[in-house]
């Protein structure tokens, strides 16, 4: 933890210093359809248990389970206990078995503008083809398989095939390292990495096959490398190099799938987190493929036959796992998978692909929002987004103004917006209105889901009234919970469930307005203390993002010898906000802006105006690095960044910094 958190422990829970009070009903023809209405709060809290067993009605078991949850030695838990069945022939298989082979389960398009559909009965080929090479391979029920893959059909193809034999998956983001890749694989032990030539990425190929063998070249337990072509550019080959289209494509296209005990592990993510050694955070079959799948459901009102649905997200970030992969393909949905980067060879083509594919649900990041916000209103203009009718956001706190700019802009006014507050340890959705039922409050997650037990405490771990803020904590185990840190339990234990006794700490700070609804104020580690106050960077954030001149804002505390720390921001203007964005007038009136719109406890001691902000590769801010440049000290680790070059552009614009005192 750092120094921020420690030192709050003694002081008062977080303020609640923003006040909203847009409101936005569900529309009515959505509520009255609606996959889930209201009613179902009060059956889940009833029985909590009997909700999900209800809910793991949704897939097909080859064996039913015995007892729903056992927690008898917390914070272990076990779902489904005794109940068999596989992830690929619930997502798959079954599709095709009750007459939906036909139906798209990919429209899949590359970043050149080439595309392939994958029906139902064409994935179920393709799953079985790879489940039988990695066989091959010598790859086994237990075995871990490292995936280092861009947005391409053999992704989620390849994650299938390991689900269909019982390996477990550990995907790693295509934009990670060689020493990201080999510190992933090692702790894994992998035996086979499945990659690709490369991939494409702003209108380039951009090379993948080069790091990976930087990695394996110190990884005893790699056996084989699987290749995809998909570049078509030259690579480096060695020994234990294999071509995917020389052994999948020439396997049978049948394979009878293996059901797996419910609590088989099925994936490993890990999460870098701020600090130390990344975390593999382990998910297990049955409770991870109820949970998504009956979210995706809800959260969505997913309508299987008539809907089309798109998520942007890249599968190496756990919601492209369980909201592009397990929860879309368990539900048999048709989606759109994007392989490259929204402005390539422009900047509509996201806006392109909604108006090709007539997109219904559209589920994306705030970072993604505010850049086109920054990019100007015009873009999506000039498509046609009628087709839309649910829109989700996932990855931060979304500003209210860029929810108002999503609803407005993306969807035509009339399409609800879901926040959906959940973590690469949650698994799925935990937080979130549902569309049908909940009155949208820009910014909010609003509530726990049925059947999910959330609340926001004190340092004493007592429930804060309404209006008052804290940390946000889950207080009963859920289906898609992780069950460990692969391999340090005692980890596991430590970081998640001894902050407070009994209850999961989620690391991230919120608070309850009025009407007891949650409101995400970004993580603990994050919040400043300024004159004895806890202040949320997200709610001074929101604050910035609610200047029409301002596209994007990052706030961080920095020690001050007066105040413990002092606001510092570094603000990213929008492209149209014309005057002198960097004038000392500028400055001036947006920290008055916020003592106004927050109180003076607020104001920032100092505004940096910068190009860009330093992101992760699933659009993160990364304050660590900002508190760096604010307190004047080297720039600590920059491997996690999405693009290393943002540390320069901003260290570049600080000889000429204006600061006020
Ligand atoms: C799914 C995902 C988890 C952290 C989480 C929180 C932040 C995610 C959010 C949100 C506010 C939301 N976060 N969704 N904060 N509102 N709707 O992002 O997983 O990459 O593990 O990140 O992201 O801080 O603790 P992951």
């Amino acid at each position: 933890m750092s120094q921020s958190h420690e030192t709050s422990q003694s002081q008062e829970t977080l303020s609640n210093l923003l006040q909203e009070t847009r409101r936005f009903e569900p529309p009515a023809e959505l509520a009255a359809s609606a996959n889930v209405k209201a009613g179902t709060y009060e059956e889940a809290a009833r029985d909590r248990l009997a909700y999900w067993a209800g809910q793991a009605e949704r897939l097909s078991w080859s064996r039913p389970w015995d007892e729903v949850l056992d927690w008898t030695d917390p914070p272990f838990a076990k779902w489904f206990v005794g109940g068999e069945l596989n992830a690929a022939y619930n997502c798959v298989d079954r599709h095709v078995e009750a007459g939906r082979g036909a139906k798209v389960a990919y429209h899949w398009e590359g970043e050149p503008g080439d595309t392939r559909t994958l029906t139902y009965a064409d994935l179920r080929r393709e799953v079985n083809k790879a489940a039988n090479a990695l066989l091959e391979l010598g790859v086994r029920k237990g075995d871990r398989v490292a995936i280092y893959l861009p947005m391409i059909p053999e992704l989620p193809i390849s994650m299938l095939a390991c689900a269909r034999i019982g390996a477990t998956h550990s995907v790693v983001f295509g934009g990670f390292s060689a020493d990201a890749l080999r510190t992933r694989i090692d702790d894994a032990q992998a035996r086979l990495v499945i990659t690709a030539d490369g991939g494409y990425r702003r209108g380039k190929a951009s090379a993948l096959k080069p790091t990976v063998d930087a990695a394996v070249a110190d990884t005893p337990s790699v056996e084989h490398v699987l290749v995809v072509r998909r570049t078509g550019e030259e690579v480096a080959e060695t020994e234990r190099d294999v071509w995917w289209q020389d052994v999948v494509e020439r396997q049978s296209t049948e394979h009878t799938p293996e059901p797996m005990d419910a609590e088989h592990p099925l994936y490993i993510l890990y999460t870098s987190g701020t600090t130390g050694k990344p975390k593999g955070i382990l998910h297990t079959t049955g409770g991870y493929l109820t949970q998504v799948a009956s979210t995706h459901h809800s959260v969505f009102d997913l309508k299987p036959e008539t809907d089309v649905y798109w998520c942007s997200a890249d599968i190496g970030w756990v919601t492209g796992h369980s909201y592009i992969v397990y929860g879309p393909l368990a539900n048999g949905a048709t989606s759109v998978m994007y392989e490259g980067t929204p402005d390539t060879p422009h900047k509509g083509r996201w806006w392109e692909l909604i108006e090709k594919y007539k997109v219904t649900i559209f589920y994306t990041a705030p970072t993604a929002i505010r850049t086109f916000m920054k990019w100007g209103d015009d873009i999506p203009a000039q498509h046609d987004l009628s087709s839309l009718r649910v829109l989700g956001s996932v990855g931060e706190p979304i500003n209210p103004e860029a929810y108002v700019w999503y609803r407005e802009h993306i969807g035509g006014g009339r399409c609800p917006v879901v926040d959906t507050w959940w973590q690469t340890e949650t698994g799925a959705i935990m937080v979130s209105p549902l569309p049908g039922v909940t009155a949208g409050k820009p910014g909010a997650a609003m509530r726990p889901l049925p059947g999910i037990g959330a609340d926001v405490v004190d340092d004493e771990a007592n429930p804060v009234p309404n209006g008052g803020g804290g940390f946000l904590v889950l207080t009963e185990p859920w289906p898609s919970m992780l069950r460990t840190i692969w391999g340090d339990d005692e980890r596991y234990v430590k970081t998640y469930w001894s902050r407070f006794d009994g209850l999961y700490f989620a690391g991230d700070g919120a608070k309850k307005d009025e009407d007891g609804d949650i409101w995400l104020l970004g993580r603990v580690d994050d919040v400043m203390l300024v004159s004895g106050h806890n202040i949320s960077t997200t709610e001074v954030e929101s604050a910035l993002v609610a200047h029409p001149k301002v596209a994007e804002a990052a706030v961080v505390g920095a020690t001050d010898p007066l105040t413990t720390q002092a606001i510092v921001a570094f603000v990213i203007p929008r492209g149209d906000a014309g005057g002198d964005v960097e004038g000392e007038d500028f400055l001036r009136e947006l920290r008055e802006h916020v003592a106004r719109t927050l109180g003076p406890i607020a104001k920032p001691r100092q505004i940096m105006i910068v190009p860009e902000l330093p992101k992760t590769r699933s659009g993160k801010i990364m304050r660590r690095l900002l508190r760096d440049v604010a307190e004047n000290r080297g720039i600590g680790d920059v491997t996690t960044l999405a693009d290393s070059t943002v540390m320069d552009l901003i260290a570049e614009k600080l000889p000429g910094t204006k600061s006020e005192g």
